[in-house]
């Protein structure tokens, strides 16, 4: 059993984060969450449009994800490998390279998959604006 992992805000689920959760699945058996709490998010920058308790069950309405456990801190993610006995931790490729995910490849896999081109939430929240 190839356990995953993968961490985000999920805000207003589009095909991006879809197709990052499908290809993030299929890299193993077992696909683990950890979504991004409204705290967390401000430390990031970001304001979501939806409350945490309706992105976690947003997620766990999608066929591909197991379990959504809550991100809260970037410093979490060691103890998340070692708590869930995950085998790779899988992110989409604005992370390459990253520190806060290369420190993880001493404990497991750390793979990038290519970002959804032409999709962000921004872009919807944009979008939307200049047709509202
Ligand atoms: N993503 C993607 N294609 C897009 C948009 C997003 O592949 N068009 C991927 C991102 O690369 C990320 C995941 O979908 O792997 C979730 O994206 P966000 O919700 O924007 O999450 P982010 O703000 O990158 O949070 O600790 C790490 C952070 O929590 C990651």
């Amino acid at each position: 059993m190839k356990r995953i992992l993968t961490y985000g805000t999920f805000d207003l689920l589009h095909w991006g984060h879809i197709r990052l959760l499908k290809r993030a699945r299929a890299q193993g058996d077992y696909l683990a969450v950890a979504l991004s709490t409204e705290e967390f998010n401000e430390s990031k920058g970001k304001k979501t449009y939806h409350d945490f308790e309706t992105r976690k069950a947003m997620l766990e309405a999608v066929r591909y994800v197991d379990l959504v456990i809550p991100e809260e801190h970037w410093e979490q993610k060691i103890s998340d490998v070692q708590k869930y006995e995950i085998d790779a931790v899988v992110m989409g490729g604005d992370w390459e390279g990253d520190p806060r995910f290369e420190i993880l490849r001493d404990h497991c896999e750390v793979i990038y998959l290519d970002r959804t081109e032409g999709i962000s939430t921004t872009k919807i929240k944009n979008d939307l604006g200049e047709n509202a």
